[in-house]
């Protein structure tokens, strides 16, 4: 089922992997383009008649307003079941211990007496965070979002999510009771394109945001690009990826769960495994067998495992794996080696790095106090997860003395003419009694 790339015996040249040689789904987000488009537009200048008329369309359900009431969202969290709040409220406990830390202080660094740069912080006002609906409901992504931005103090948080037909056309209640605990009151019954183009345009119920987070399947990718500029995104998130580092101290039983674990999401969900040991390689195989047909979503994981975005890369040494990785540049990436902390050390490009047997992506999925909002596709070699960081500016704020400006004056008269941009050296020797060229005194 999960296919097996070699790249023993000098296929990995000078240390350097080509990765086209490395299993990768394509996601043909400028195909999807040109359908969203439309949709983007007539929420533009629909609005709500529009979003309505989608969720018609596409979630196959009637509503006659988009923003969830009051009540439906108390009725939520009242309906929840004791032992999903207790874990959600632990989620969110150990996700603010771990964001809080992100917070950033202004600075101010003196450069000249008399002249001072500091570095505000100040967060995005107005945000929307989108939560997906489809294979399965995502309360987690919730606290994922909601947490980073609230640690960084965004004052205006609304959330989006499908509208589903088992639930007369509201977001999943887990959706709506993740809100409450959390105290977001602002949450919208709109998926895919059409929510991400309500936040960049706004409605008649729904304030325009600055900032649109949140995964989602390739309609919001594609909104994402399309409407990038007009709001600013995350990342155009793509389907999860789990890739593990293992020698043949790794438990293969857990090696297959892990997979499997990453594979369940979607069927172009990738699990990629990469070892020096055949041994491992081989039990990984056989576990994946029985484990996948006792399992609920077994022929969504099929699809995925057997996908070409999935594989076992079988490598000379764990040398070459890390360099297999890293090119590869995970969303998650599990280390199951001996001295598994020293070879997560070395990692350089991973969304979030799981060390050791007891560190499963599962984890960091809902209850590590890690995000797991994190750049797919290869995007992990520049750049970085969800974190307050998202959420925040950093303003600098110049304030020099007439003495410091004076002191530098001949220096940026200088790098302007330099630059043929003479009127630049005006403008600080117009303060001064330097005279300003081709003007008679
Ligand atoms: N693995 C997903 C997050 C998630 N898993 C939510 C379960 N629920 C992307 O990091
Ligand atoms: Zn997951």
């Amino acid at each position: 089922m999960i296919s097996r790339i070699d790249l023993r015996g000098g296929a990995v040249t000078d240390g350097v992997i080509d990765r086209d040689l490395l299993p990768r789904a394509e996601l043909d987000v400028e195909a999807a383009l040109e359908k969203v488009r439309p949709i983007c537009e007539d929420v533009h200048h629909r609005g709500t008649a529009a979003l309505i008329d989608y969720a018609e369309k596409f979630d196959g359900v009637t509503i006659d307003r988009v923003r969830v009431a009051p009540e439906a969202i108390e009725r939520a969290l009242a309906e929840l079941d004791p032992a999903v709040r207790a874990a959600l409220e632990e989620s969110i406990r150990r996700a603010r211990l771990v964001h809080r830390e992100q917070r950033r202080t202004d600075k101010t660094v003196t450069v000249v007496p008399g002249g001072t740069v500091t570095e505000r912080w100040v967060p995005v006002e107005r945000v929307g965070l989108y939560v997906p609906g489809g294979n399965a409901v995502y309360p987690s992504s919730v606290v994922m979002n909601v947490v980073p931005a609230q640690e960084a103090g965004v004052s205006s948080l609304a959330v989006s999510s499908p509208p589903q037909a088992a639930f007369d056309g509201l977001p999943h209640p887990t959706i709506l009771a993740a809100c409450a605990l959390l105290g977001v009151d602002e949450v919208y019954a709109a998926g895919g394109a059409q929510a991400i183009a309500m936040f960049a345009y706004g409605t008649d119920e729904c304030r325009p945001a600055q900032l649109v987070t949140g995964p989602g399947n390739i309609w919001v990718a594609a909104a994402k690009r399309l409407l990038k500029g007009r709001i600013g995104i995350d990342a155009e998130a793509g389907p999860t990826e789990i890739a593990i580092l293992a020698d043949d101290t790794a438990d293969a039983a857990h090696v297959a769960a892990d997979l499997i674990s990453q594979a369940e999401h979607d069927t172009l969900a990738a699990a990629v495994l990469v070892t020096p040991s055949e041994a491992l390689a081989e039990a990984v195989e056989a576990e994946l067998k029985t484990q996948v047909a006792a399992t609920k979503h077994a022929e969504r994981i099929t699809e995925a495992l057997a996908g070409r975005q999935s594989g076992i890369v079988l490598v000379d040494d764990i040398e070459t794996g890390l360099k297999v990785v890293d090119a590869y540049a995970a969303e998650h990436l599990e280390i199951q080696t001996a001295d598994a902390s020293a070879v997560a050390a070395r990692v350089r490009n991973a969304g979030a790095v799981f060390v050791g047997p007891y560190a499963p992506v599962s984890l960091g999925d809902y209850c590590a106090g890690s995000n797991h909002v994190l750049p797919t596709g290869g995007c992990a070699c520049h750049s970085s997860g969800l974190s307050v960081q998202s959420f925040l500016r950093g303003i600098h704020v110049v304030d020099y003395s007439r003495d410091a400006l004076a002191d530098v004056t001949h220096h940026v008269v200088t790098l302007a003419e330099a630059e043929d941009l003479p009127a630049h050296g005006a403008a600080l020797k117009a303060r001064f009694d330097w005279k300003v060229p081709g003007k008679s005194a």
